[in-house]
């Protein structure tokens, strides 16, 4: 059964739970706000439905209840290929249904046949100057496409006629441009690659490939079949994170305007463009070869290591790809990278870096007690695998990120508008206001406990 209907088939049964909640239990309370909350980033505030994924904190990500080994593990891969395809991850997230293999193949199949990307596009990218980074060209490449959504246009016609697209089929548009949407991105990706760093060639999307084996390929490592592979995982594994991140939230909040799935991912790619969220992958491969350098381009003793870090974490420096604002553990996706690179690239002496720093550094993070999770999130390997098989421009490494992302992305998108989510709008106090609030409460001030188990 293609994607389309197999969501057709769950929407009864889906929007009638929904209802159900919300007639029945619609004033029952599920949780409460505290004044650090509302100036703490609406950290950990419960106001949001994901059924897509959920990170759990000690745990780490399920996508559509499985965690990535058993994603891994269950999802149909290309022949002699360790990791999955990507036509199957975004069959399990948009579909809720492991694909057959056949299924997961007809969505490659499709993205294929929407491939191709208009010629103005490529002039978009062209027009910016050459050292604006790519993130901001991947952002805009995405927004050029908006011109051609289908749910845009729709929706247009819908205004002026009686018997325009009615509420209750909004999601199959979004559909539709979530799938024309994903197809184009290996070829936008891979050009902005070429562009900034190789030969500015478009590399034509082949047939004979997957989705990320066509990336691989289109950014010129066609030829390395491990690297190939090494795309499917990372293209796997970045592909959603639950709805609260930076990025699913952003596009959520966006697309609740009905705004299109080309605006409202453009919009959470701009979010995963912060140094906070996706640009931490840069970040974290430049920090670890200052590491480096700072020893003179040798591995340190775990000594010197721990006295270094110490000095940084105790000046204030932010450690690129340690932390997370939900996981309380490391995350399941920092160790699928880390069993690859203990496999493949042992004697790399930035991913022996990279293992050191995980010995040494949580211990120094927890002891600040400050630091609310001590552990590498996925950011703190992605950039040294790359850096390892050549992809040496970590300025890229957020576009590769981008890319995985969007599948989640448009598979929050297109169930929020299948279950009909209005648009959002919370609510802001002031600080007076707060003030008046808690003038005649008790102090009841927060405590920190610090985490290393
Ligand atoms: N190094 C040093 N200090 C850190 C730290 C780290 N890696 N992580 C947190 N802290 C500090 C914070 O700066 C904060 O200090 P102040 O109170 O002085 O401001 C304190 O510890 C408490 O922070 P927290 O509650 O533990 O962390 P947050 O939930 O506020 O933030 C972040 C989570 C991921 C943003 C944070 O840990 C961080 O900035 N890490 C480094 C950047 C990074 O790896 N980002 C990628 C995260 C994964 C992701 O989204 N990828 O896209």
């Amino acid at each position: 059964m293609n994607i389309h209907d197999r969501i057709a088939s769950q929407l009864p049964a889906w929007r009638e739970r929904v209802s159900r909640l919300r007639k029945e239990f619609g004033a029952l309370k599920v949780g409460e706000v505290t004044v650090e909350q509302i100036y703490g980033g609406i950290r950990g505030v419960q106001i949001q439905v994901s059924d897509i994924s959920y990170v759990d904190p000690l745990e780490g990500i399920r996508l559509r209840g499985y965690s990535i080994p058993e994603v891994i593990d269950y999802l149909p891969k290309v022949p002699g290929a360790e990791f999955p395809m990507a036509g199957g991850l975004y069959y399990l997230l948009m579909a809720d249904t492991l694909p057959t293999e056949e299924e997961a193949l007809e969505v490659e199949r499709e993205w294929c046949r929407l491939s191709e990307i208009p010629g103005h596009v490529y002039d978009t990218i062209r027009s910016f100057p050459a050292d604006t980074h790519p993130m901001t060209l991947f952002s805009a490449a995405i927004l050029a496409l908006q011109h051609y959504s289908e749910f845009a246009n729709r929706y247009a016609e819908r205004m002026y006629s009686d018997d325009g697209l009615p509420k209750a089929d909004f999601w199959k548009y979004n559909l539709i441009d979530s799938t024309s949407l994903v197809a184009k991105l290996p070829g936008i990706a891979s050009y902005i690659y070429n562009l900034k760093y190789r030969n500015g060639e478009i590399v034509p999307y082949r047939a004979d490939l997957d989705w990320g084996g066509n990336f691989a390929n289109m950014i010129g490592k066609g030829g390395d079949a491990r690297y190939q592979d090494l795309a499917r995982l990372f293209l796997i594994i970045h592909s959603d994170h639950e709805g609260g991140n930076v990025s699913a939230h952003t596009a959520h909040l966006v697309s609740s305007a009905l705004s299109d799935v080309y605006l409202s991912c453009s919009a959470g790619m701009n979010g995963l463009a912060g140094p906070l969220h996706g640009l931490a992958n840069q970040e974290c491969l430049r920090w670890l070869l200052n590491v480096r350098e700072h020893f003179g381009g040798n591995l340190p003793t775990r000594e010197d290591l721990r006295a270094y870090l110490s000095q940084q974490v105790n000046n204030g420096k932010l450690i690129p790809g340690y932390g997370h604002a939900v996981l309380r553990t490391t995350d399941p996706r920092f160790t699928v990278q880390f069993e690859f690179a203990k496999k493949y690239l042992a004697d790399d002496p930035i991913f022996q870096l990279v293992r050191l720093v995980y010995e040494v550094l949580p211990a120094v993070l927890a002891q600040t007690g400050k630091v609310k999770n001590p552990w590498p999130n996925v950011d703190a390997i992605n950039g040294a695998l790359q850096y390892h098989f050549g992809v040496t421009q970590f300025d890229f490494y957020t576009v590769m990120f981008g890319v995985s992302r969007i599948l989640g992305l448009t598979a929050h998108i297109v169930w929020a508008r299948a279950l009909g989510k209005p648009i959002e709008r919370p609510k802001s106090l002031t600080t007076p206001m707060l003030e008046e609030l808690t003038a005649k409460a008790q102090p009841v001030p927060v405590v920190r406990v610090p985490v290393l188990d």
